[in-house]
Formats: structure tokens, C-alpha cells, sequence
């Protein structure tokens, strides 16, 4: 029998005693803005024949970069119904307060990489959305403050991602295991797909931009090579599969196993990937899984954030790949 994803979230409720529901209607939020994106990223390739971004169209407005549309409409319907009090984005330079009387009264914040790889857009490649929702800290009824945002994965109430694939996907945790609903665009709705979701132990694909090999530290090369290696277990050679697109790469990873890396070099000695939008949620994710999300050194959802847009190194996937890449960073890290 066909179960929605509404119907599943009122459902999974009941495991949590003292729930008021106030997390189901956020998710719900979260539900309507995917679809909107679902409808505007399936026509980007319009754009050439109806008009670039950054145009004027026919109406006299101008048409808005993918990113900054998926921004103003996850906003919008986080805002609508005030469960959220205040928002932080890969989009926004500071955190956005909910200032209305609705609002105010949010226990939640969001933090959210709206529309991740979008340079994917341009040439039909999968792109995401990536999300991670925190109780706040500070007191409900007063005004949100950094304090709320800067918290360690660990006290995630939820995360999840949106994959805008060849099939839309909306994939989320609450703790209670990973579950990934498919959107039937015919019925306007998410459908669970894949309940449950678990990642393989071990798994023989590897995602990372071998571009930078010479700029990578030591243990991240030896790794690599240890990847190819023709004879070191049966897996191997493993298979190198690097879309550049996160949450395309991390959800086959996910679903086949394997292990996605972003090294730090030394020109970017924190990776390119943001801790807040893209590390802590797709980390819980994978925990959920039972995987693994390391930096080289510590679980990735231990780091005490200092800043709103900080960077992490980042290493996710099944737990033995996780594990090896770890081992050998810290065995080499004199040399780097
Ligand atoms: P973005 O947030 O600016 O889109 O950058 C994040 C993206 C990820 O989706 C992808 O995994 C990574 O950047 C690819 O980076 P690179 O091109 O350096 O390999
Ligand atoms: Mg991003």
C-alpha cells in the first residue's frame, strides 16, 4: 500500500511521547518548498529559450539563479508557519530572525545549503537540497541568536536532503533510522520508497576530486592508492565514481556503499565543505545508517562550530572505508 510521506511523519510521531507535532509541521514546511524546487529545477533547461538568469522576462522581472529561488522559497514556507524562529543558509551572510508574533514563539532553527552543486544545473546533472534542524537554545519568545545556530551536530533534532534527480527524492532522519520517499509528480506527492535506509559496512566506490591528488595530505594519497590496488582484497580495485554534486554522490554511496572525501590542501586547510549546511546534517544521515562522518581525526558531529560558515574536511560513508582513510591520516599527518 502506498504510504506519503504526511502520513508516515504523523505516524512516526507517536515515538516521540511528548511530541505537540511542531516537528511534523516543519517537516511538512520542508515538503512543500522540495516540491516547489522539484517544479522549477525540472524546467531549468528552459531557461536558454525562455531567458537566462539574470534577464529580464516578459513580465519585467528578472529571472533569479536557481539557488537564490530555492533560498526565498525554503524562507517562505519555514516562515509561514511558526515553528521556526530563524534560519541560517550557505545563500545568507548572517542568520535570518523570523521576527513576526508567529514566529517568535519557534522552538526550531533550520540550517540549509538550499540548492547544493547548482552549477550542476546548467548541464542536467542532479543537484540537492541539504537540511539540518536544531532545538534553540535561548528562550522561546525572545529574539534568536548565534548560540541557537552554533551547535554541534550532535543536537540535531532532524536533518535530511532533497535530491532533484532523474527521480525527485526526499531523504530525512529524526534519529530513529533514515528514511528516503520518492515524489510521483502525477499525484504531487512523496511516496516511501526506501524505509529504514542502511549503508553497507564496507563498499568498493570512491568519490573524491583526484584533481587535487598532489595537493592532498599524505594518509588522503595513500589512501587512494590503496583504493586502486589491484590485490588488496577482494573488492579491489575499487571503483572511482565522483559526480561533484554532494548529496548525488553521497546518497549512492549511501544506498551501494563506498566513501566520499573532500581533504583538506594547503591553500583550503579546511576543505571546501561547509560544517553547518553540508557536513552535520549528511553525518547524521550516515550515522542513522550506520556509517561514519569523520574530519581525519573526530566524528565530524563532536566539532564545537565557531562560526556560522566554517569549513570541515570530510570523510562519510560506510564505517570500514571511514575507518582506513582515518588510520592512515593520522599514521602519515608528520609528513604533511
Ligand atoms: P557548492 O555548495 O558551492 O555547490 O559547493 C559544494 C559542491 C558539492 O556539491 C561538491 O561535492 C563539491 O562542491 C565539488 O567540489 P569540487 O568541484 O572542488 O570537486
Ligand atoms: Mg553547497
Amino acid at each position: 500500500m502506498l504510504r506519503t510521506l504526511g502520513e508516515f511523519i504523523v505516524e512516526k510521531q507517536k515515538d516521540f511521547p511528548h511530541a505537540r507535532g511542531e516537528l511534523s509541521a516543519l517537516l511538512s514546511a520542508v515538503r512543500l518548498a522540495a516540491k516547489i524546487c522539484h517544479r522549477e529545477i525540472n524546467k531549468a533547461g528552459l531557461g536558454d529559450i525562455m531567458g537566462e538568469a539574470g534577464e529580464i522576462n516578459a513580465q519585467g522581472e528578472s529571472q533569479k539563479k536557481l539557488d537564490v529561488f530555492a533560498n526565498e522559497r525554503f524562507k517562505a514556507a519555514l516562515e509561514a508557519r511558526g515553528e521556526v524562529c530563524g534560519i541560517a543558509s550557505e545563500e545568507e551572510d548572517h542568520f535570518v530572525i523570523f521576527d513576526n508574533e508567529l514566529s517568535r514563539d519557534g522552538s526550531y532553527v533550520v540550517l540549509m545549503d538550499p540548492l547544493d552543486g547548482s552549477s550542476n544545473i546548467d548541464v542536467n546533472v542532479s543537484v540537492g537540497t541539504i537540511f539540518s534542524i536544531y532545538k534553540r537554545v535561548t528562550p522561546v519568545g525572545s529574539s534568536v541568536s548565534m548560540e541557537d545556530f552554533l551547535q554541534p551536530g550532535r543536537k540535531q533534532v532532524a536533518a535530511g536532503y532533497v535530491i532533484y534527480g532523474s527521480s525527485t527524492m526526499l531523504v530525512y532522519t529524526t534519529g530513529n533510522g533514515v528514511h528516503g520517499f520518492t515524489y510521483d509528480p502525477s499525484l504531487g506527492l512523496f511516496c516511501l520508497s526506501h524505509e529504514n535506509m542502511r549503508t553497507p559496512d564496507d563498499g568498493n566506490i570512491y568519490s573524491i576530486n583526484e584533481g587535487n591528488y598532489h595537493k592532498f595530505p599524505m594518509g588522503v594519497k595513500k589512501y587512494i592508492k590503496y583504493c586502486q590496488e589491484p590485490d588488496a582484497s577482494p573488492r579491489h580495485p575499487y571503483t572511482a565514481r565522483y559526480i561533484g554534486s554532494l548529496v548525488s554522490d553521497f546518497h549512492r554511496n549511501l544506498i551501494k556503499g563506498g566513501i566520499y572525501l573532500y581533504p583538506p590542501t594547503a591553500k583550503t586547510p579546511k576543505g571546501k565543505l561547509r560544517l553547518l549546511y553540508e557536513c552535520n546534517p549528511l553525518a547524521f544521515m550516515i550515522e542513522q545508517a550506520g556509517g561514519k562522518a569523520s574530519d581525519g581525526s573526530q566524528p565530524v558531529l563532536d566539532i564545537q562550530p565557531e562560526s556560522l560558515h566554517q569549513r570541515t574536511p570530510f570523510y562519510v560513508g560506510s564505517p570500514k572505508m571511514v575507518d582506513k582513510v582515518e588510520n592512515l591520516i593520522q599514521e602519515f599527518k608528520e609528513q604533511d
